[in-house]
């Protein structure tokens, strides 16, 4: 087994004391610190999402496995997050009502910081009306991102997404949708501004607002 394959078995079974020291030594090994990431730890996550699926594994496994992950994306904070450039702009980001995955959008929050944007995270299970007070009272945000991990808080997404249109400090920001059941054609249908696969290119998308700005 290469070492690679030792991380993601052990992000798939939960050991969250292992998981930091093989990470490290991955690095040491010469691995990217994304393909640290992507292959040790994101696709043991579509493993443990797999096996969830077919019961062969329950809530608490998955949920030890989240927590080795986290583990894990701490060591690799500062590689990949990288030297921040002066402040480009200033965003919120939170996981929809009756949502509790905030791992994707963790990730989200870091590669876009590493942009150079200050950005406010909401944290879980955000309620619609804290989406649009936090936008409506700071006229300094200019993005707001919005994530669902779940097929059954997509509804959410699209409150979420009306509300912040009906707001009246509308015309000063954009919304970025993003989460694994997320697809560009609900994005278009629920009238989000962007929709973004995955962490690199949401940072891409969000830099490339702020050079248009
Ligand atoms: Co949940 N869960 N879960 N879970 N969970 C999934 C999502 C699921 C696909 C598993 C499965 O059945 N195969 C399934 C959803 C099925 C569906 O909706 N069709 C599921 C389910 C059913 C549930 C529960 C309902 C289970 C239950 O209780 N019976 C329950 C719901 C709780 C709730 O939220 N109300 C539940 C609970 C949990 C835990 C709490 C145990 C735990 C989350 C812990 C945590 O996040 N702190 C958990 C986990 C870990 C998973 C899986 C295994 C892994 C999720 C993850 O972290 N992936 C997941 C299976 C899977 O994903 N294949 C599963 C890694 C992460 C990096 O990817 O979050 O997709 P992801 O983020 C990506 C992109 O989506 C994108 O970029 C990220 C990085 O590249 N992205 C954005 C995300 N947000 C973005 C925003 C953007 C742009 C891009 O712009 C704003």
């Amino acid at each position: 087994m290469t070492k690679i394959e030792e991380l993601a078995h052990s992000v798939e079974i939960g050991k969250s004391k292992l998981v930091p020291g093989l990470v490290q030594e991955c690095l040491d090994e010469g691995y990217a610190p994304l393909e640290v990431l992507n292959k040790g730890m994101i696709d043991a996550m579509a493993v443990v999402g797999e096996k969830f699926k077919n019961n062969e594994i329950f809530v608490p496994e998955m949920l030890i496995a989240a927590k080795a992950m986290k583990k894990g994306v701490e060591v690799l904070k500062p590689l990949l997050a990288g030297d921040k450039d002066s402040k480009i702009g200033k965003m919120i980001m939170g996981t929809v009502n009756g949502d509790l995955h905030d791992i994707g959008k963790n990730l989200v929050i870091m590669m876009i910081e590493s942009t150079g944007y200050e950005v406010i995270d909401l944290g879980i299970d955000v309620p619609v009306e804290k989406f649009v007070s936090t936008v409506e009272n700071d006229p300094e945000i200019t993005v707001v991102g919005v994530s669902a991990l779940l097929t059954t808080t997509m509804p959410a997404m699209r409150d979420t997404v009306a509300a912040l249109n009906a707001s009246p400090a509308r015309s000063r920001f954009k919304i970025m949708v993003g989460g694994a059941p997320i697809t560009q054609k609900f994005a278009d249908e629920i009238g989000a501004d962007i929709y973004t696969e995955d962490a690199a290119s949401a940072a891409q998308a969000a830099k490339a607002l702020a050079v248009k700005a």
